[in-house]
């Protein structure tokens, strides 16, 4: 058994930035080739489109990963900024969010191609159960910040997704949010 003392750390709930952080990582746009039907405008640059500030423990199933994501408002084409999303690597690991700023959506689907879609919203708890790819997308004009707790050998799998997506796209429609299939999946 990994032998770890208990610890706390402080969450600034509105930015999500953990205190102390182990390790930060940062999403920007050309970490994302071709995950949009569209490629980014050019006067886009290389914009920021999120940020993980995670707590490290072993990856074990003794363990539960902890992390925040900042997901930036901003839009590629039509569809909103959102995560490269993946399945776990050990497909049965489940997870949970816990929404806690900002207004956000969190698309799901298994690998038969049924698809779920979810509201992330401040209080929103949501269960990510095992062998669900999840990807999350700010649908707002502000930071999109979430909790997220999983099992501790979960592991990441963003390959299989990589290349066609999920079933379906969040796009910025004249009448809101709206949830389209992708003609790509
Ligand atoms: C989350 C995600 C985080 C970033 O902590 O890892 O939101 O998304 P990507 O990992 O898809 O880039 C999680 O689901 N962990 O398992
Ligand atoms: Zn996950």
């Amino acid at each position: 058994r990994d032998a770890v003392a208990p610890f706390n750390v402080l969450m600034e709930l509105d930015k999500g930035v953990l205190e102390p952080t182990d390790h930060t990582k940062r999403r920007h746009l050309s970490d994302m080739h071709g995950m949009y039907l569209e490629e980014p405008d050019e006067a886009a640059g290389d914009a920021l489109v999120y940020t993980v500030h995670e707590i490290v423990v072993p990856e074990s199933p003794d363990h539960i990963q902890c992390s925040t994501t900042i997901l930036q408002p901003g839009r590629v084409g039509r569809e909103f900024f959102m995560t490269k999303g993946h399945f776990h690597e050990v497909r049965g690991r489940s997870e949970v969010y816990l929404g806690l700023r900002g207004e956000g959506r969190l698309v799901m689907a298994t690998e038969g191609g049924d698809h779920a879609v979810e509201h992330i919203v401040p209080g929103s708890v949501s269960y990510v159960p095992g062998g669900w790819a999840h990807r999350s997308v700010n649908i707002g004009s502000e930071l999109l910040v979430f909790f997220a707790a999983y099992v501790g050998d979960a592991g990441h799998d963003y390959a299989t997704i990589e290349d066609e997506g999920l079933p379906v796209l969040l796009t910025d429609a004249p009448d809101g949010p709206r949830v389209e299939r992708n003609p790509r999946y």
